[in-house]
């Protein structure tokens, strides 16, 4: 077994990352690949771009990063020889790890299965599209569902959503749903805008910055060396996570030799509260800070409302109330209440730990709440900064691709444009599962990402992909969803990765920054550009006549150009590919307190407390990345960080392994009302609050129900209950 590590980062991720590079073809060939002028592939951080691969929104260099080598050299593997299908046949394929179908290779072909059969079996990209489109031009636009992953770019979110939307349906969403949807209603709700309120600066400059939920050394490593700026500048880091996720402690950042060698401490206070206990401690700290007379009265009163209302339910909230939901003490709660008094300029981040629980949105609101008592929205180095996920989540949200237009690009698309849009609410990402499931859909387009592995409930998003008559995928290597949950009839179509394409496109960094890429060279034969792609399929469905020429949305000036005139905040994009100048989005970032609520104050929310889940023999189970893995992808079997060499494990903290009766490496079978995973392996973890489980997604996806979050739609992918069961003696020796 290995060990759990006193620090993240340091001389593994270099070794790594030389191993990767020597792998893709020599280091020579990853420099290159890695120098190449396209916003980075992994995280949401916006590294790249015009600047070069390795550079980040303040000019930062060297930041070598393990994360984009791992994509990178994904997208560099050959390509899946023919003989591949006819080998493994979709049982078969079922059996592959994530990790063995991600290894398979580049997709190169377009493919086909049917059910009843066996295989896959390639096709031409002629036979391809004529499927598609005639499966098109037979349905009702509301029998369709269109799925966006975060990789791809704002040309072919744009075009994609475009396409949907004259077909007739607004069953138009994205990955978000599943991920940082939570940040965006509650932040809209508090502030009137659904982004970060702050830019990569804000942060270096910040004396005080909240890391709530997340664990950036393994998925966002760039944000640490930001995290350690802040140290050596003498500003503290305030974590609140369950787990101690070690690099949070401890990080070797690699391009600070220092640091390499001796290492940066990061956190400062290390708080850890029970799975789903934020809503409370964040209400805690509050109330310390209005006991103490720590907030910025003025500020309240000039520029907010709903405040009253809440500081008078602050006050009535007890003391014990807190604790108890929270799971952290009062000692804790003051201490962190006297950093956050003390400090001059404070930013709030989080991630998946707030968004991923039916109280996701309350959350996010109790985050704010926290950061407008003492004025820390609206003026530099201070505010609110959700860390996002792909590296163009936000930007495909941008662009369009979300159920609803929003109002102003609704009305932009019909006034410049005169073209009519449908105006039904459209179905977010679970809904589109359940109307699926119930037989309401008939064809599902998702471009990019793995639908079926992302889902909670596997066995339910499996039956509901199945009972589609058409579903089609493009994608850029295998995942498990090309094995579980296939249509009647599925089509998989090998699309390039952004820096292999013939044209440039665009990203959007979670600090609202456009990227530029570049595209370039192509790796394989095969694959075709995701804004061609959808060109094609659009004008041959739509026709040549209609109010978008689909033949000339083939080129991405052409794109730019509409987005530019509808997207507000975008207009810079229009000239971009010639200007090369990337772009500030105006009107989201902001450092003055004017906020684009109706009233133009921003607002301050209510909440009740929710108790902490589960029963004496249960216990609350996160579902999470590995170190080794970018969402449903897995690159290696091991979790560094927490000492794990392998997936089908569990974690609980030292006490629940005695407690109830386990011991190490005893094989159990996990349960919840959803389903059951046998065959796992207990594993003492002294990072976690006891009380607490770890498992990784997207395996454990079977024990996820498909509880969510009413106000965001976002699953309690957090939140599971689970029971552990010991096989009998005789069980044990059979498996
Ligand atoms: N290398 C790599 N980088 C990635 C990704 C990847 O898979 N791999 N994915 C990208 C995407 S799409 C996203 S959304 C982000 C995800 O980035 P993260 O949100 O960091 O990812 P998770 O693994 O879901 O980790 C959630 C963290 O929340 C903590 N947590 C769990 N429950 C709670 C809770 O109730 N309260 C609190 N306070 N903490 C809790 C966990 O201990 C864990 O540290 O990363 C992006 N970057
Ligand atoms: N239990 C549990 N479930 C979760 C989560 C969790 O923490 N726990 N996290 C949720 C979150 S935050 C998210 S964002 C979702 C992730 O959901 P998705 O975004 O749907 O899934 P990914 O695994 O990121 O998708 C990976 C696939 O993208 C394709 N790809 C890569 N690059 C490109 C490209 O340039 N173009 C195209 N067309 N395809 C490309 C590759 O084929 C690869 O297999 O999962 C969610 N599900
Ligand atoms: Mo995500």
């Amino acid at each position: 077994m290995m060990r759990y590590p006193k620090s993240g980062g340091g001389w593994p991720a270099v070794w790594y990352t030389l191993r990767k590079a020597r792998e893709a073809g020599g280091i020579f060939k990853m420099w290159k690949a890695l120098q190449s002028k396209n916003a980075c592939k992994t995280c949401a951080l916006g590294m790249g771009g015009q600047k070069g691969g390795m550079v980040n929104e303040v000019g930062g260099w060297p930041e070598v990063c393990k994360k984009s080598l791992q994509a990178m050299a994904a997208d560099m593997q050959a390509g899946i020889p023919d003989d591949f299908w006819s080998t493994y046949s979709v049982p078969q394929l079922q059996k592959f790890s994530p990790l063995q179908m991600e290894s398979a290779g580049r997709i190169v072909k377009p493919l086909l299965y049917e059910q009843g059969q066996d295989y896959y079996r390639p096709i031409s990209w002629e036979d391809a599209l004529q499927r598609i489109t005639r499966r098109l031009s037979d349905l009702s636009a509301d029998e369709t569902f269109w799925y966006f992953s975060g990789r791809s770019s704002n040309e072919a979110g744009f075009s994609l959503q475009l396409f949907a939307r004259l077909l007739g349906t607004n069953n138009v969403n994205n990955c978000s749903y599943y991920c940082h949807q939570a940040s965006g209603v509650g932040l809209t709700s508090a502030i009137g805008s659904g982004t970060a309120s702050v830019v990569l600066d804000d942060v270096e400059h910040a004396d005080l910055v909240f890391v709530i939920g997340g664990n950036p050394p393994s998925n966002h490593p760039r944000l640490m060396t930001t995290l350690m700026h802040v140290r050596q500048r003498g500003g503290e880091v305030v974590v609140v996570n369950p787990v101690i996720e070690k690099g949070l402690v401890n990080f070797r950042v690699p391009s600070n030799v220092r640091s390499l060698l001796w290492g940066t401490k990061i956190a400062t206070t290390y708080v850890q509260p029970h799975i789903g206990g934020d809503l409370a401690l964040l209400t805690g700290i509050a109330k310390r800070i209005d006991e103490m007379g720590a907030q910025d009265a003025a500020f309240l009163e000039q520029f907010c409302e709903g405040h009253e209302a809440w500081l008078a339910e602050l006050r009535q909230t007890d003391w014990g109330e807190i604790q108890r939901k929270s799971g952290v003490s009062r000692a804790e709660i003051d201490e962190m209440a006297e950093k956050y008094a003390a400090a001059k300029n404070v930013v709030f981040s989080w991630t998946m730990g707030i968004t991923h629980h039916e109280h996701g949105v309350d959350n996010v609101q109790a985050i704010a709440n926290l950061a407008l008592m003492r004025g820390m929205v609206g003026r530099p180095h201070a505010g609110l900064l959700p860390i996002r996920g792909h590296s163009n989540v936000q930007g495909i949200g941008s662009v369009g691709v979300t159920p609803q237009l929003k109002a102003a690009i609704f009305e932009r698309l019909q006034s410049h444009y005169e073209l009519t849009l449908p105006t039904t609410p459209g179905l977010d990402t679970l809904g589109c599962m359940e109307a699926a499931h119930a037989g309401r859909l008939k064809l599902g387009f998702c471009l990019g990402g793995n639908l079926f592995g992302s889902n909670p409930d596997s066995r339910y998003a499996a039956e509901a992909l199945e009972s589609l008559d058409t579903l089609v995928m493009l994608n850029t290597t295998l995942n498990t969803g090309h094995a579980n949950g296939l249509a009647k009839e599925t089509i998989v179509l090998p699309v390039l990765a952004r820096d292999e394409e013939a044209y440039t496109t665009t990203q959007e960094s979670m600090f609202n920054y456009v990227r530029l890429s570049d595209g370039g060279p192509r790796r394989h034969d095969g694959p075709r550009g995701e804004v061609e792609v959808i060109a094609q399929i659009a004008a041959e469905v739509l026709g040549e006549s209609g109010p978008v020429d689909w033949q000339a949305m083939a080129d991405t000036n052409q794109i730019r150009g509409m987005i530019a005139r509808v997207i507000p905040g975008y207009e810079q994009i229009a000239d971009i590919a010639s200007s090369k100048t990337e772009f500030q989005i105006g009107g989201r970032t902001f450092h003055q307190p004017q906020f684009s609520t109706p009233s133009g104050r921003a607002v301050l929310h209510v909440h009740r407390l929710p108790e902490l889940r589960g029963e004496e023999d249960e216990l609350r189970l996160m579902t999470v990345r590995s170190e080794g893995q970018f969402n449903t992808v897995v690159y290696e079997e091991t979790d560094i960080y927490r000492g794990q060499d392998r997936r089908d494990v569990i974690l609980l903290h030292p006490d629940d392994v005695q407690r109830l009766g386990l011991a190490e490496n005893d094989r159990v079978e996990v349960s919840s009302e959803t389903g059951t995973l046998p065959g796992i392996l207990v594993r003492p973890f002294e990072g976690i609050r006891a009380g607490n489980a770890l498992m990784y997604f997207p395996e454990a996806n079977v024990l996820v129900s498909r509880a969510a979050d009413a106000k965001s739609k976002t699953p309690a992918f957090k939140g599971v209950l689970v029971r552990i069961h010991k096989p009998t003696v005789e069980l044990q020796g059979v498996s």
